[in-house]
């Protein structure tokens, strides 16, 4: 009988049995030197200045030049899909780093193939254009419409039955769109905040505006572009005003104290742009806050 096997503490076998085994939250680092989706200079080059800062990767993904952009996009963000996938079964947090925000269509569609997904897009940009509306057929502008399944057939299928719904994302942050992407925000009734409505609202009431609806797992899709210029310089397409770095960092403290974060991305760095070097120490400190963060949570296997 396995009730009377004892070991020297008192707990049975039985007890050693049904006890669950605890361990911390493994953050799985996976870097996308992608530039092809903003077709600018500087991105492919991401990964390896963070390494040269002390950034660890732990997946590199592999960009294929010699395919032509919207092939070179939908294999890199098929690579993103398969490890952030394989990230989510070993019950770790993929953070994917980059490179341009075409990367967020793999890391979205591998999370909502997994759970039910509300999404955060910290931005100064909505990115919301389609490949018939955007004025520089760039894809890093089309990311979400392409997750919501307006956009490159090769990108939409990446998300297989999942489509994310216009009332599942929320933008903050936001200073630059296009008119067509406007009026898509405005017809689909899409939850955004420019940053001139956080400034005069405050960030913290914004935040909480946004719990309830935060009700489900949630993918933080971070553009460093959401800085102002004056503080953050190596991104592909800056915009002036935004985010100051300590409100980026509040803006992390308040979401990982308060909604199920499970995934994120940080992208569009730009070295070539980040000539003292402030951007890729700002990248560093976030991946350490998030790491510390997810050391907090634990799971059960
Ligand atoms: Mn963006």
């Amino acid at each position: 009988m396995l009730e009377n096997v004892e070991n020297s503490s008192g707990t049975s076998l039985l007890d050693c049995v049904m006890m669950k085994v605890v361990i911390n939250m493994k953050v799985r680092t996976i870097g996308v030197p992608l530039q092809e989706g903003c077709e600018i200079e500087g991105s492919r080059f991401a990964c390896k200045a963070l390494q040269m800062k002390g950034v660890f990767f732990d997946e590199m993904v592999d960009v294929n030049r010699d395919l032509d952009t919207r092939s070179l996009v939908a294999d890199v963000c098929s690579q993103i899909k398969e490890l952030s996938l394989d990230a989510h079964d070993h019950g770790e947090f993929p953070l994917v780093i980059g490179g341009d925000h075409a990367l967020a269509i793999g890391s979205i569609a591998s999370t909502m193939q997994v759970q039910m997904l509300k999404v955060l897009w910290v931005d100064a940009h909505t990115d919301i254009n389609t490949p018939e509306a955007s004025i520089t057929k760039r894809i890093h502008g089309m990311p979400v419409a392409t997750v919501m399944g307006e956009g490159y057939p090769e990108l939409v299928e990446l998300m297989e039955e999942e489509r994310l719904g216009v009332e599942d994302i929320a933008m903050l942050g936001i200073r630059s769109m296009d008119p067509f992407e406007e009026q898509m925000v405005k017809d689909a009734n899409i939850c955004m905040y420019t940053y001139d409505q956080i400034e005069e609202q405050g960030l913290v009431n914004v935040l909480e505006d946004l719990d309830e609806m935060m009700d489900l797992p949630v993918h933080v899709s971070l553009d460093l572009d959401a800085m102002s210029p004056s503080v953050c310089k190596g991104v592909n397409t800056p915009v002036e005003g935004g985010f100051d770095f300590e409100d980026i960092m509040f803006l992390l403290e308040y979401v990982f104290d308060e909604y199920d974060v499970v995934s994120m991305d940080v992208v569009e760095y730009n070295p070539l742009h980040d000539q003292d070097g402030k951007t890729a120490d700002m990248i560093v400190e976030i991946v350490d806050y998030v790491k510390e963060r997810l050391m907090e949570k634990k799971r059960e296997i």
